[in-house]
């Protein structure tokens, strides 16, 4: 380890240097979090975050400004970790033109075409869309058949935003190898994908992928051009909401750069546009390193009003990986992450992992860290599907006769969501009666529905139901997803009235 003064003297005698020059590696001590919010506002990338300090990354001639020099220079105890972290990753992957056990984009759209190919009952190769160099964004799309024709909970887990955290592209992986093998033989597990749709999306950014094994191992971004003839936007810094806020820069150069706009770049945008399009239900971004459970918000310090339900999920999840759950802003701020987006604007439970304990793991650790995280995401595919429901309905104490139900769509977590048809469904043995709901003159989120006649034909009896919400684009919505709402009967209710043989009410009522 060196002191500043050397690096600082180093970065002076620094040459012009390329685009790829290599940053050093810098530890910043910060004990509170307005230190590290000041630290984070410099716009240079955080390869890690503790609650005692900041590890940043200070490209030469970028981001290692004079002004960034004097801020350091105030700073007691900062340690440079390393002048050159390309030499770094080097070391742990090796000089070999493939990237070992590590997937390349072709290797890893040969493994899941391979599952789909072995489990062609319940996989399916998909594209999200294209990459700015035209890869495709593959995906695997991983469910059982749809009897009900109903829209299925659907779960999106994310890999590589971040060109140089291989890792994130395995752990993906994994889970779609482990959902497609299990299926036949573990009875629970099919259960979920039949209920479910689970989307494996191990590269987010395929070309910063490529770029970083095959050129440059420390690259971050993207590979758009930008104007000024530099490469690359943040993926994780150009979602929409609260864009250019926070932790991030302007500067094309910085390996935070958030790009000319809000969703400038098709990376996001295939991400944005797959959860509007698909109503995007769960969602985990692996990114690495540090070993941390993350739920939003990043962009400040302010709690979702889902504070409580996002860290009672992290801390299940954390306890199965070991690892540590708390909102992203608590260790820096930074906007336009993945999870701010999916949360706020596409109703999403959404969250970001971050894996392994180093840059990029050796390869002797990959299959442990896989398999812990495994385990955590087959708990949130159990536990996560209907964090957000589209009505909230309570239950009424008691049901006599007539059935009157009500429910109310919840717009704030569905904002891009439009119901054009809500409907209330009871069972009645094995079939179902169904009634349309109407919306309220006063308030068109409150919907209103009557069935003359319930089928209530033991007094006493719970009566089972549930609605279907249809959104504009088609989808049906089944609420609750899995189960059916109960209401207690009366113990009173007449039952003659109410459970009439077929055509009987429409005699009694002279038709
Ligand atoms: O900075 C990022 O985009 C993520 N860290 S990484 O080292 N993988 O680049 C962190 C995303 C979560 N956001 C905050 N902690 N603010
Ligand atoms: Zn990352």
């Amino acid at each position: 380890m060196r002191s500043l003064a050397v690096m600082a003297a180093l970065a002076l005698l620094a040459p012009a240097v390329a685009e790829a020059a290599s940053p050093r590696l810098v530890k910043v001590p910060a004990t509170t979090r307005a230190e590290r919010a000041r630290i984070a506002s410099w716009g240079m990338e955080v390869v890690e975050a503790q609650e005692s300090h900041l590890t940043i990354a200070l490209q030469p001639d970028k981001s290692f400004t004079p002004q960034v020099n004097r801020e350091l220079s105030t700073i007691p105890g900062v340690q440079v970790l390393s002048e050159d972290v390309d030499e770094m990753f080097r070391q742990v992957v090796g000089k070999a033109a493939d990237a070992g056990l590590y997937h390349t984009y072709e290797e890893a759209k040969a493994d899941l075409t391979d599952l789909a190919t072995r489990f062609p009952a319940i996989a399916s190769m998909q594209s999200l869309g294209k990459s700015v160099e035209g890869r495709d964004i593959i995906a695997l799309k991983i469910t059982g058949p749809n009897a009900s024709g109903h829209h299925k909970p659907v779960f999106l887990f994310m890999g590589c935003h971040h060109a140089r955290e291989w890792i994130s592209v395995e752990v993906p992986l994994a889970i779609a190898k482990n959902f497609c093998e299990n299926y036949a033989t573990d009875a629970g597990l099919k259960a979920l994908i039949d209920s479910r749709e689970i989307w494996v999306c191990p590269m987010v950014n395929p070309d910063g992928l490529t770029y970083s094994q095959n050129n440059y191992k420390y690259w971050r971004k993207t590979r758009q051009k930008n104007a000024n003839g530099t490469f690359g936007v943040d993926p994780n810094r150009n979602y929409g909401y609260k864009w250019g806020t926070a932790g991030d820069s302007g500067n094309p150069d910085s390996d935070t750069y958030r790009g000319t706009a809000p969703f400038s770049e098709p990376e996001t945008q295939n991400i944005r546009d797959f959860a509007k399009n698909h109503l995007l239900t769960t969602s985990i971004s692996f990114h690495s390193y540090g070993e941390r459970v993350m739920y939003p918000f990043s962009y400040g310090y302010v709690q979702t009003p889902d504070d409580a339900l996002f860290k009672n999920m992290s801390v299940k999840m954390a306890a199965l990986n070991k690892y540590q759950p708390h909102q992203s802003v608590d260790l820096y701020p930074s906007s336009g992450d993945t999870d701010d987006h999916l949360y706020a604007e596409a109703g999403a439970m959404a969250f970001t992992f971050e894996v392994g304990r180093t840059f990029i793991p050796s390869e002797s650790e990959i299959a442990k860290i896989c398999a812990d995280n495994v385990k955590a995401v087959r708990l949130l595919v159990e536990q996560g599907a209907e964090p957000f429901p589209f009505l909230k309905h309570t239950p009424p104490a008691a049901v006599a006769g007539t059935l009157s139900m009500s429910a109310t769509f919840d717009r704030a977590h569905h904002p891009t969501v439009n119901p054009v048809e809500v409907k209330l469904h009871v069972a009645n043995g094995a079939q179902i009666q169904e009634v349309a709901m109407t919306a309220d003159a006063a308030n068109p989120d409150v919907f209103n529905g009557t069935l003359q006649g319930a089928p209530i034909s033991q007094p006493g009896t719970p009566v089972e139901y549930f609605f279907t919400l249809k959104d504009k684009d088609g989808h049906v919505v089944r609420v609750p997803r899995l189960s059916n709402f109960t209401a207690a009967a009366s113990p009173s209710a007449p039952t003659a009235l109410l459970a009439p043989p077929a055509g009987h009410l429409m005699q009694m009522l002279g038709f």
